[in-house]
């Protein structure tokens, strides 16, 4: 007998996460996510809104430094379609790499329909626009010109390369406020307009909260620690999980 009144639609169930910030160093965290992967098993999908690893500096030179991270990837997505966007310390990440394993990449903003309810998902740097010099950076580090050009480069001075730009964005965030590195609200607006009834949803800042506004609610996901992450799961209602 079937119930009297079946849903339209069979409830899917959907993980979201964000900036784990993987790394080789980073042993108990990489078994966190290996724990959250066997979770994931039985979603239908997972979307990563960027930073999954702490660093990507070419398909080639990152790819067989996190062989374990890619192998959870490639069964996971065996079972579930998982979907990748990059942040702003994976964007070297390439379609035919994430395609290969056995996900997919995507753009940011990536429009969510489900359950009857809209989601933007995005990383979230790019709606810090206090922060002009870090957007200045982006633009210049994320330009198809740059990036053809640094993949391009001799591993070794990829490496080494990396690491000044790293010290510098370091030493740049010791003299920034912390308002200067949080969404601008007028940013976060000028998006949604184009999403009237969506909510939504990012990482990037590290500020796990939820803020309920006028028109949509905008959810951040929150940055993966050594001992704890965080996910939002979407069924027929959206819920914050604790990954421990
Ligand atoms: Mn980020």
């Amino acid at each position: 007998m079937s119930p009297a009144n079946p849903p339209a639609h069979p409830i899917q169930q959907i993980l979201i996460i964000a900036d784990l910030h993987l790394a080789n160093d980073k042993e108990q965290k990489n078994h966190l996510f290996a724990q959250f992967c066997q979770q994931a098993h039985s979603a239908d999908q997972v979307f990563i809104l960027g930073d999954l690893f702490n660093t990507w500096l070419g398909d080639d030179l990152s790819a067989p430094h996190y062989a374990h991270i890619i192998s959870l990837l490639k069964t996971l997505g065996q079972k579930t379609q998982v979907f990748i966007m990059t942040g702003n310390r994976d964007f070297l990440l390439t379609p035919k790499f994430v395609h290969q394993i056995g996900c997919q990449l995507i753009d940011s903003p990536y429009l969510l329909e489900t359950a009857g309810q809209q989601y933007v998902l995005t990383h979230g740097d790019e709606l810090c626009t206090d922060d002009t010099a870090y957007q200045r950076m982006k633009s210049i580090l994320q330009h198809p010109i740059t990036k053809a050009i640094f993949v391009r480069l001799a591993k070794k001075w990829r490496l080494q390369l990396s690491g000044q730009l790293r010290q510098k964005s370091l030493k740049a965030q010791q003299n920034k406020t912390r308002a200067i590195m949080n969404v601008n609200p007028e940013a976060v607006n000028q998006l949604m307009k184009k999403y009237p009834n969506a909510d939504l949803i990012h990482g990037h800042t590290h500020r796990l909260n939820t803020h309920i506004g006028q028109t949509f609610t905008r959810y951040v996901l929150g940055d993966w620690s050594q001992t704890q992450g965080n996910a939002i799961e979407i069924t027929q209602h959206l819920n914050r999980l604790e990954i421990r």
